[in-house]
């Protein structure tokens, strides 16, 4: 009796653990030689494709950044452009391995599609009109009509936004990104609403005069974006956070693409451990012990990212800068 039912329980046990073993996408991404990131469909600053399909901005180099540190290799990433609305499906089938995509962090995505990372970029959303119609705030909005792209945080926020104040609008939700833009650049909306960097980038990159265009003041939510893995593979989980936080770290520590060659000899200890001469932190996440020298070497910084993509367009450090400067950036110590 005592076997049967000893024997039942190794059975159940053993079939529970084929079932729900956790989706190895070390081993996955290892075995194809490349890592599958999903991006969006073209956001510049963030992720953007040129004409020959080649993709840069922030969200690209943190993709370029877990490969740096998993493949050895930056250059071994297949980017998959998904629109707002689609982008958490390809996560929870196994299509992507990594959604790195101006996505906000919040609760209902988290118990739904996936685990974040951490924060890579805080932002919190925002209003573009036109100069000509002379608002200098949101609450002048009564009447407007406000476009916004369908599968955000945007529409959610506008909404609650409004009837608290109550105030009346017309909501123009549109799927596509480049549709959103075509109908407020046209004149179609009074308003595009959205992150206050997706307003910087729409802006910068699309409108004839630049400064025909204003942000209003109101900044009505907060927006943190991070990475986003599927449920179930912590060790993956582990791997991604850390190549986050190693961007981090080698700001904070001076560490850059440029000088990283010459760094490798300072004697400090916590630059040791970074670039793996002392230690085996790489070994404990399942990584070569240079994997956060490769992110370094081969990506930058988290400042030099910043600095690439963002800088440019007219976005400020700000709240984004590390925490001994005044910002939110903080990464734990890899000891
Ligand atoms: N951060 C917000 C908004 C993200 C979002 O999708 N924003 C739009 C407007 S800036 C976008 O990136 N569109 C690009 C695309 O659909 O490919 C969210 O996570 O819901």
């Amino acid at each position: 009796m005592t076997r049967a039912i000893l024997l039942l329980g190794a059975t159940f046990a053993l079939g529970f653990s084929v079932t729900t073993a956790p989706a190895q996408t070390l081993k996955a991404v290892k075995d194809r030689g490349s890592l599958i990131c999903g991006v969006s469909q073209g956001l510049p600053g963030f992720s953007n494709p040129d004409d020959k399909g080649n993709w840069t901005g922030f969200d690209v180099d943190f993709c370029r950044a877990l490969a740096a540190a998993v493949l050895n290799d930056s250059t071994k990433v297949k980017f998959t452009p998904l629109s707002a609305k689609d982008r958490f499906e390809p996560l929870k089938t196994g299509d992507i391995d990594v959604l790195s995509r101006n996505t906000t962090w919040t609760l209902s995505r988290d118990v739904s599609y996936g685990n974040f990372a951490g924060v890579t970029y805080y932002d919190g959303q925002g209003f573009l009109v036109r100069k000509a119609l002379k608002v200098n705030s949101a609450l002048e909005l009564n009447g407007a009509s406000i476009c916004a792209q369908t599968g955000t945080t945007t529409e959610l926020n506008l909404a609650d936004y409004f009837r608290a104040k109550k105030i009346k609008f017309k909501p123009v939700v549109i799927e596509k990104m480049e549709e959103v833009l075509n109908a407020y650049f046209a004149g179609r909306c009074d308003v595009y609403t959205t992150d206050v960097s997706g307003l910087i980038a729409a802006r910068s990159s699309r409108a004839t005069n630049p400064a025909d265009h204003v942000i209003l003041p109101e900044v009505i939510s907060k927006e943190p974006f991070g990475p986003a893995v599927r449920h179930g593979d912590d060790h993956w989980f582990d791997i991604v956070k850390w190549s986050l936080f190693a961007t981090i770290e080698a700001e904070e520590l001076g560490l850059t693409s440029q000088n990283i060659d010459q760094q490798v000899k300072d004697p400090n200890p916590v630059i040791q451990r970074f670039v793996g001469a002392q230690g085996e932190f790489g070994k404990m996440l399942g990584l070569d012990n240079r994997w956060a020298y490769n992110i370094v070497k081969q990506v930058g910084n988290y400042g030099q990212s910043f600095e690439r993509h963002l800088t440019p367009l007219g976005v400020d450090r700000g709240i984004n800068n590390l925490w001994n400067r005044g910002g939110l950036m903080y990464a734990p110590p890899i000891r």
